[in-house]
């Protein structure tokens, strides 16, 4: 019998072991409530659609004129590794010989995988960084417009809202939750770089036991827990604003509103309250006004207004808000509404944003340091928001603004990507296909043959976390866990690492990009700053071989003092916010100065972009996180297989939007707007409101027909559908939650899903 091994992911901590052939995985015991992704693990060790070898695309190999238009569309040669090595440091010489750093992109946006080493947008990073920089990537398709509006209310991003509000705090004190976009459990399994403990089911069963209510503002009803009561709001995607701006409304009209923390703790309230009464725009922003356009009713608008006035009340805004048209706003808007609550750093009350979007967020903080690899510095200062990927392979050289600064496309010759999916996150695939054809040179790491490593030129094997060693560790868990090689490398996948050191060996940037050391010597380097931090403060401090024997150290954690926001409530002159006004600004004359016509001084309510409203596509599409696996990660394992219908993506329909269009549960149904169209299986319900579907992310993206220049995407891609503009001028952010579409049953004769098949590989003909 095997031994099982600890190990890590992104869903959850667990152990496991090959026995007969097969992988066997059991979840961390410590661990309350585990999360299903785990089932998908399995397949890692024996999938058809593993890269196996080398491969390299047949008309790059071949190098004819204009052959990136075949893109996607052409066959693949395996080569061995001496070959692909040598193809592509000879690549990676020539372009950064001809055009220079500014013309390689390696923003290499991903979730990767867990494990601190191994880390594949560190390794990547540290590699083009010796080589003399790459155009990088800022934020990230999470919190795009948050990160970027958030530094200008209330300080940097992750530092005073969600490092305040803890759930042990919610347990204790709080006595009404305010969700927008709700807490959905499925996003809270998930945390970046490991969670050992689901807590957030058992913690929201705590405040509920205790007498805390909740409401779930979303067009979901699925979107709370469904063992913690709720209330369901059920809005209408887009309008939170508005709403938002109603509840502001009732507070000033029966004189709710927290005057002296207002005066106290922020500034411009009066700009805003201008605009609030419709002082400055002559539309008073009432119940009424806001039940039109929400769908919630003036009533229950005013009602919860009162509600939210005489509780201990939290207001949390989840990710999914932002990640629309105008992002910014419900973001500012709901930390101007806990201002106005004046609860801004009591005990669970406030505001947190995005807090049960990812499973460690309202956790304790960690009293050491984690394990972290040195990506070095990047000698170029070329950037683009993340989300502009395809604007910038499309229009070299345009201008584009961005928080404040009109900057310019860089031209890019060679794109390296290790570590993401750009053909599962970015949106209008349709448009990004065009991009990918605009580069020379594509090249890709990944484990699976997922679309984007099909849309390559070099594809390099790399293995995943259970074939190599590592150290798991993750903002706010308290475990690292010894990272143990489960299985060996499938086919001859290499770790990043290696792939990234043969490069430097063949470009003459070895001893700086390996320092000389193996991976084994590299997590002992790297432990030993965690080691040395703890020493230093008196705590429980194994060396790396006594941690790595015992499988996981347990680490100190921060006292829950109510962070940043407590200290600010308690000493507004001592602990000013870095912000110009050393306040929370609901009027930003930094932001105003900017003069966006997306993004004003204050938050307010923005009507549809007139290119987002068409009456031929009237139904709004949710393109929400998947609950059955990590974004497109192992969409090829047993969990996330089992919930496909006839091998498609799920989509949700209410029975009014069903029953109108003779669409009945388990049909396969088209969906289309003007960008593309995709299938996918009905699932008839009325947990989505009328008027909305849902069709989650991370279906592998599959063309009916490669070479088509409007493909349809056969297995549920949403990505197909939505649009690719920016949150607006200030953040320029991805828009990808929402967009609006028409369906229909799809009566065609069904075509066969083959994404999950063997590659074929033709022969190299010289
Ligand atoms: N429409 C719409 N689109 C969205 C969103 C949405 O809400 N709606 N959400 C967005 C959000 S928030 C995010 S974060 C993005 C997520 O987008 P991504 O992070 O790009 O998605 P993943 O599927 O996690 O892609 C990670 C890829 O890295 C590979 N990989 C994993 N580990 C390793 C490794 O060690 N080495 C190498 N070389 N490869 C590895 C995996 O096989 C996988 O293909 O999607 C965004 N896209
Ligand atoms: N299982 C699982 N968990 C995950 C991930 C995953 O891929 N799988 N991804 C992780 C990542 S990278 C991130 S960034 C977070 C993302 O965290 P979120 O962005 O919060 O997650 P989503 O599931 O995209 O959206 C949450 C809910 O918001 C609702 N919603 C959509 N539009 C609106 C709207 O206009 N108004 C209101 N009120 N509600 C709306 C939707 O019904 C949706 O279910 O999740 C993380 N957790
Ligand atoms: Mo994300």
């Amino acid at each position: 019998m095997n031994a099982f091994q600890p190990h890590s992911s992104h869903w959850g901590a667990f152990s496991g072991r090959m026995e007969d052939g097969k992988l066997e995985i059991r979840a961390h015991p410590g661990d309350p409530h585990p999360s299903p992704i785990l089932g998908n693990i399995p397949a890692i060790a024996d999938s058809p659609v593993r890269v196996r070898r080398p491969a390299i695309r047949r008309g790059w190999l071949e190098g004819k004129p204009g052959h990136q238009q075949k893109r996607g569309a052409d066959e693949f040669v395996e080569v061995n590794w001496q070959e692909a090595l040598d193809l592509a440091a000879t690549e990676v010489r020539r372009i950064y010989g001809e055009f220079g750093p500014a013309a390689v992109f390696g923003g290499s946006y991903g979730w990767s995988s867990a494990g601190r080493f191994h880390h594949a947008q560190s390794q990547i990073h540290r590699f083009l960084n010796v080589l003399g920089g790459y155009v990088r990537s800022v934020n990230t398709y999470s919190s795009g417009a948050a990160s970027v509006i958030i530094p200008h209310v209330l300080g940097p991003y992750d530092t005073f809202d969600r490092k305040s509000v803890t759930w042990d705090a919610i347990e204790r004190s709080t006595e009404l939750v305010v969700a927008f976009g709700g807490m959905a459990i499925k996003n809270a399994d998930v945390h970046g770089g490991g969670i050992s403990q689901h807590v957030v089911l058992p913690k929201l069963k705590g405040a509920s036991a205790r007498g805390a209510r909740f409401k779930l503002v979303s067009p979901l009803r699925d979107d709370f827990p469904a063992d913690v009561n709720a209330e369901w709001l059920p809005i209408i995607p887009g309008t939170d604003v508005a709403l938002l701006l109603g509840i502001a409304h009732v507070l000033v009209v029966e004189g709710l509103h927290d005057r002296d923390f207002l005066e106290h703790y922020t500034t411009g309230y009066d700009r805003f309250e201008n605009y609030l009464l419709g002082r400055s725009d002559g539309v008073p922003k009432t119940p009424q006004w806001a039940a039109e356009i929400c769908g919630i009713g003036a009533e229950a608008i005013t009602d919860l207004a009162r509600q939210m006035a005489r509780s201990r009340t939290l207001i949390t805004v989840s990710h999914s808000l932002q990640r629309a048209d105008y992002g910014e706003q419900p973001v500012w808007m709901g930390i101007v509404l806990a201002a106005m609550l004046g609860q801004i750093g009591l005990d669970g009350g406030g505001y947190s944003y995005s807090l049960g979007a990812l499973g460690n967020i309202g956790k304790s903080l960690l009293a050491a340091p984690l394990p972290t690899l040195n990506q070095f510095k990047n000698p170029l200062g070329d950037f683009i928001p993340v989300a502009r990927i395809s604007d910038m392979l499309l229009h070299p050289g345009e201008a584009f603004h961005y928080n404040g600064k009109e900057l310019h496309y860089p031209d890019i010759r060679l794109v390296y990507w290790a570590g993401g999916n750009p053909f599962h996150h970015h949106q209008d695939i349709n448009r990004l296909r065009r991009a990918f054809r605009k580069p020379d040179t594509l090249i890709v790491h990944e484990s699976a043959w997922t679309a984007t490593a099909r849309f390559a030129d070099i594809v390099l094997p790399a293995t995943t976390t259970i074939e190599r060693d590592d150290i798991g560790a993750a903002d706010r868990d308290p475990l690292i866990i010894a990272m143990k090689r489960v299985i060996e490398p499938v086919g001859e996948a290499r770790d990043d690492y290696d792939i990234f050191a043969e490069l430097s060996r063949r470009l003459g940037t070895y001893e700086t990009f390996s320092e000389n050391r193996t991976s084994k010597e590299w997590l002992t380097f790297l432990f030993e700053t965690t080691r040395s931090a703890l020493a230093a403060g008196g705590h429980d401090a194994p060396d790396f071989e006594t941690f790595w024997q015992s499988g996981e150290l347990r680490l100190p954690v921060k006292p829950d003092d109510g962070g940043p926001a407590n200290a600010f409530r308690q000493a507004p002159e001592t602990s000013p916010l870095p912000t110009p006004s050393g306040k929370i600004e609901i009027f930003s004359q930094t932001i105003d100065s900017f003069g966006y016509d997306d993004c004003g001084g204050h938050p307010q309510f923005y009507p549809p972009r007139p290119e987002t409203e068409d009456a031929r596509y009237p139904l709004h599409l949710v393109c929400n996180q998947p609950h059955q696996r990590l974004h497109s990660q192992l969409d090829y394992g047993d969990f996330s297989r089992s919930t496909k219908i006839k091998n498609r993506e799920p989509v949700r329909i209410n029975p009014t939007d069903a029953a109108s269009r003779g669409i009945s549960d388990g049909d396969i149904v088209r969906l289309f707007n003007t960008r593309g169209s995709c299938l996918a299986a009905a699932v008839i319900s009325s947990d989505v409101r009328p008027g909305v579907m849902q069709l989650a992310t991370g279906a592998w993206f599959e063309a009916d027909d490669t070479n088509a220049e409007t493909a349809m995407c056969i297995h549920g891609n949403p990505n197909i559908l939505t649009h690719d503009i920016g949150t607006s001028k200030l953040a320029q952010g991805c828009t990808g939650q929402l967009t609006r579409v028409e369906v229909e049953r799809f009566s065609e004769t069904l075509p066969p899903v083959r994404i999950f098949e063997a590659m074929t590989f033709s022969k190299k003909s010289r």
